[in-house]
C-alpha cells in the first residue's frame, strides 16, 4: 500500500533535556503516532506544570511506551541466536531428470532467497562463537511455492527420534534451577544425557571437532541431514541428501580463540557477514545433492550397516559423490534484523512438487514441530503474510481471520466447493498441485513403539568420523573432550561417557582418560551391535581438502609510529590481489605516523586500536615495527599478547626486523610460518605462507604434552 509521505516542517527547534535545552534537529518528515496524528513534542510527556505530576491523558506517551513495551517476542526456543542476509539462488543445469521442482529446471533463472545461521543452545542475546552446532536454513522463494531446506553445518544429528528432542535441548541448555551455563554444553546435564544416549555418539564426536567452532558463517558446509526424495514428471523418486559447500572454502578457529573473541567480540560471526555483504564480498555456495536410487540405497544399508532413515548417519561422498546443482549468493543484508532475521519462519514441511519426505522419524516430528512453534512465537496462524515469509508468487486459499490477519478477502465464498463465486474462487490443480509420493513403508507396516534393529549401530560412523581426520583435527577432538569433561562434575557421568568413547576407538578414549588424568576410569559399556571398521572418508576432513586460499580472509597489520607505511602499502596491495582484506592496528585508533611521514607530522588512518583490535581477529598477522617502536611495545601486555596470541594459534606471522624485541619479548620461535617482510620477495612469501591459513606442526610446541 503506497503511503503519502507528510511534508516535512521547515525548521525544528525542540526542547531537550533538563533544563529544557534547545536543540536544532534536523527536519525530516513529519513524525506521527501510529494513528497518523502529527506530533509536535517528542521529547517531552504531559503534565500538570513543568514539574507536576504526568496525565494519564498523555495517549501520545502512552501509545509510545505499550508498543515499546511488546517490543519482544518470544526468542525461538532452539537456534534463537542467528544472522540472516538475502541473495539468490540458480541452478547450474536442469535437474528435470531427476525432479520436476519449478526452480531446479532452468540454469538461467534465479530465485530470491532468505538465509539464516544461527547457533543452537544459546538465548539471542548470546555470543556467536560457543562450541556448537549451526543451524544453516534456507528459505526458497520459488515460482511454484516457498520451499525451506532446514539443517545445520553437521550431517548428522544427536538422537534418532523426534520423542527425545525436548530431552536433548533440556540436556543442553542453561541448568533449571542455576540458569547456567549460556551457549555451553560443557555442563553435567548434557553429558548426562548424551553419555545415556548412545545413539548420539556419532554426533559427539562431530561436535567436539573443529566443525563446532567455525572461524565464519561465509565458511560452514551445509546439510540437509535428513534423506530426502525427489520426484520427478514421470513420477520416479530418487533417495537424496542435500549439501552447501563454501566456494572459499570450509574453516575453522581453534578453540582458544573461540572462548577469546567470544569477550574480544560476541558478535564475531554477525559482523563478519555484515561487513563481507556490505563489503560486495558476497558469501557463496554450491548446492550439491548425493542421489540414489532403491537399488543403490539396499547396497548401500548392507555395506554400511546403516539405515537411510537413520539421521545419526551419513553416506561418505566417496560411496555416493556430490553433484553440483546450483549456487546460492548471498549479496544483501536484512533492512530489518527483528522484521527479517527474528521473523524469519522456516518449517522443513514446506515443500515444493518434486521434492518429498523419507520415513526418517526425526525428519517426520520436525514437520509437526515448526509450524507448531511459529504459531506461539509469532503470535497465531498468519505468520506466512509477514512479508518476510510470504511467498512471492501468488497465493489463495480460503482459510480465514486468525491474529494478525492482513488481508482483506472479498465476497461472501470462504468454502469450497462452491458455485456462488462462478468459478472466481481458488481450486485444486491436479496438474500442479503437490502429490505425495506413493510408497510403501520401509518396514513392515506394524504400529509399534520402536526403532528398527538397523538403526543400532552407534559406534562405527563415530570411529570412521574420528580416524578419517587429520593429526591436528584428532588432537582437537580429544581436547574438546577433556575440556567438557573436565567441566563435568559428576564423575559417573566423566566415567560413562568415557565408556562410550573406549567404544569408538580405545586410542581416544585413553587419550582423553590421559588428559584428564583419569587412566583406564571408563565405564565397561556393551555396545548394542559390535562395531566394524569402516573405510576412512577424507573428505570428512576440513583440514585435508582445504584449498590455500586468502580469499575472504582477514590480514592484521600491527605499525605505529615510525613503521614502513611502503612495506603496509605492498601488504595490502598483496592480501587484496589474493581476494583477501587488511587491517591496520596501531596503538591509537587515531592513527599512526610512517616513517616518510614523520617529518611532516602526517597521519596514516588506523582501522583499529590494538587494544580494541586483539589477533584472534585475523587470520595472518603481519607486524610492521621499526626496533624503537618495538622494544616500547615490548612492555606492553596488549601487544604481546597479539603476537604471542597470533604465534600460539599457529597463524603466518610476517615481520620486519625492527619488529624483533617484540617477537622476542612474545617467545616467537623461527618455524616456515614466521617470515621476514623486507623487500616484495618477503611480501611474496608472507602472502604465500598466509594462504596455508595455520602452521599446525607448531601446535606441539605451544601446548604441553597430555
Ligand atoms: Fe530444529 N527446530 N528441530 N533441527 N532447527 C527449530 O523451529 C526441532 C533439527 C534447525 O533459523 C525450531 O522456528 C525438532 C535437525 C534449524 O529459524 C523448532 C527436532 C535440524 C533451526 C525445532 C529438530 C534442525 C531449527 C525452533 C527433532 C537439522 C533454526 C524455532 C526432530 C537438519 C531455523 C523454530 C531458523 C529450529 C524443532 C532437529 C535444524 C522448535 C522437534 C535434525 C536450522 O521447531
Amino acid at each position: 500500500m503506497a503511503t503519502k509521505k507528510r511534508t516535512a516542517p521547515k525548521a525544528l527547534t525542540t526542547k531537550v533535556g533538563t533544563g529544557g535545552e534547545p536543540h536544532q534537529l534536523d527536519a525530516g518528515t513529519t513524525l506521527t503516532t501510529n494513528q497518523g496524528l502529527p506530533v509536535s513534542d517528542d521529547q517531552n510527556s504531559l503534565k500538570i506544570g513543568d514539574r507536576g505530576p504526568t496525565l494519564l491523558e498523555d495517549f501520545i506517551l502512552r501509545e509510545k511506551i505499550t508498543h515499546f513495551d511488546h517490543e519482544r517476542i518470544p526468542e525461538r526456543i532452539v537456534h534463537a541466536r542467528g544472522s540472516a542476509a538475502h541473495g539468490y539462488f540458480q541452478p547450474t543445469k536442469s535437474l528435470a531428470h531427476l525432479t520436476k521442482a519449478d526452480f531446479l529446471q532452468n540454469p538461467r533463472k534465479r530465485i530470491p532467497v532468505f538465509a539464516r545461521f544461527s547457533t543452537v543452545a544459546g538465548g539471542a542475546g548470546s555470543v556467536d562463537t560457543p562450541r556448537d552446532v549451526r543451524g544453516f536454513a534456507v528459505k526458497f522463494y520459488t515460482d511454484e511455492g516457498n520451499f525451506d531446506l532446514v539443517g545445520n553445518d553437521i550431517p548428522v544429528f544427536f538422537i534418532q527420534d523426534t520423542i527425545k528432542f525436548p530431552d536433548l535441548i533440556h540436556s543442553v541448555k542453561m541448568e533449571p534451577d542455576r540458569g547456567f551455563p549460556q551457549a555451553a554444553s560443557a555442563h553435567d546435564t548434557f553429558w548426562d544425557f548424551v553419555s545415556l544416549t548412545p545413539e548420539s555418539t556419532h554426533m559427539l564426536l562431530w561436535a567436539m571437532s573443529d566443525r563446532a567452532i567455525p572461524r565464519s558463517l561465509r565458511m560452514i558446509e551445509g546439510f540437509g541431514v535428513h534423506t530426502f526424495r525427489l520426484v520427478n514428471a514421470a513420477g520416479k523418486s530418487t533417495f537424496v541428501k542435500f549439501h552447501w559447500r563454501p566456494t572459499i572454502g570450509a574453516q575453522s578457529t581453534t578453540w582458544d580463540e573461540a572462548v577469546k573473541l567470544a569477550g574480544a567480540d560476541p558478535d564475531f560471526h554477525r559482523r563478519d557477514l555484515y561487513e563481507a555483504i556490505a563489503a560486495g564480498d558476497f558469501p557463496e555456495w554450491t548446492l550439491c545433492i548425493q542421489a540414489f536410487d532403491d537399488k543403490r540405497r539396499a547396497e548401500l544399508e548392507k555395506q554400511l550397516q546403516m539405515d537411510v532413515l537413520d539421521a545419526t548417519k551419513l553416506i561418505p561422498e566417496e560411496l555416493v559423490p556430490l553433484e553440483t546443482i546450483g549456487k546460492m549468493v548471498l549479496d544483501r543484508n536484512p533492512d530489518n534484523f527483528f522484521a527479517e532475521t527474528e521473523q524469519v519462519a522456516f518449517c522443513p514441511s514446506h515443500v515444493v512438487s518434486g521434492i518429498d519426505f523419507s520415513d526418517d522419524p526425526l525428519l517426520q516430528g520436525r514437520l509437526h514441530s515448526y509450524l507448531d512453534t511459529q504459531i506461539s512465537r509469532l503470535g497465531g496462524p498468519n505468520f506466512h503474510q509477514i512479508p518476510i515469509n510470504a511467498p512471492k508468487c501468488p497465493m489463495h486459499n480460503m482459510q480465514r481471520d486468525g491474529m494478525h490477519q492482513m488481508q482483506v478477502p472479498k465476497g461472501r465464498v470462504n468454502y469450497e466447493p462452491a458455485s456462488l463465486d462462478d468459478g472466481e474462487g481458488p481450486r485444486e490443480n491436479q496438474e500442479r498441485g503437490f502429490a505425495t509420493f506413493k510408497e510403501k513403508p520401509l518396514g513392515d507396516g506394524t504400529k509399534v513403539r520402536q526403532r528398527p534393529a538397523t538403526f543400532a549401530d552407534h559406534y562405527s560412523q563415530a570411529r570412521m568420523f574420528y580416524r578419517s581426520m587429520s593429526v591436528p583435527e584428532q588432537n582437537h577432538i580429544v581436547d574438546a573432550f577433556a575440556f567438557e569433561l573436565g567441566k563435568v562434575e559428576t564423575l559417573k557421568v566423566r566415567t560413562r561417557m568415557l565408556g562410550r568413547l573406549q567404544l569408538v576407538e580405545p586410542e581416544l578414549c585413553a587419550r582423553v582418560e590421559a588428559k584428564l588424568g583419569m587412566e583406564g576410569a571408563h565405564d565397561e559399556l556393551k555396545a548394542a551391535l559390535e562395531p566394524v571398521d569402516l573405510d576412512e572418508s577424507p573428505t570428512l576432513s576440513l583440514l585435508k581438502k582445504a584449498d590455500p586460499t586468502l580469499r575472504g580472509r582477514k590480514v592484521g597489520v600491527l605499525v605505529a609510529d615510525g613503521s614502513d607505511e611502503q612495506l603496509v602499502a605492498a601488504l595490502r596491495e598483496r592480501v587484496e590481489k589474493e581476494g583477501g582484506k587488511l587491517a591496520v592496528v596501531a596503538p591509537k585508533v587515531g592513527g599512526w605516523k610512517g616513517k616518510a611521514g614523520s617529518r611532516s607530522g602526517a597521519k596514516q588512518p588506523a582501522d583499529m586500536a590494538l587494544v580494541a583490535g586483539p589477533s584472534i581477529f585475523f587470520d595472518a598477522v603481519a607486524i610492521v615495527l621499526d626496533k624503537e617502536m618495538a622494544e616500547i611495545l615490548s612492555k606492553d601486555a596488549a601487544a604481546i599478547d597479539w603476537v604471542r596470541n597470533a604465534f600460539a594459534h599457529c597463524k603466518v606471522i610476517g615481520h620486519s626486523a625492527g619488529s624483533a624485541p617484540l617477537l622476542a619479548e612474545a617467545g616467537v620461535d623461527p618455524d616456515e610460518g614466521i617470515v621476514p617482510l623486507d623487500g616484495q620477495k618477503g611480501v611474496g612469501g608472507f602472502v604465500n605462507a598466509a594462504k596455508k591459513q595455520r602452521i599446525w606442526d607448531r601446535e606441539s610446541q605451544v601446548h604441553a604434552p597430555a
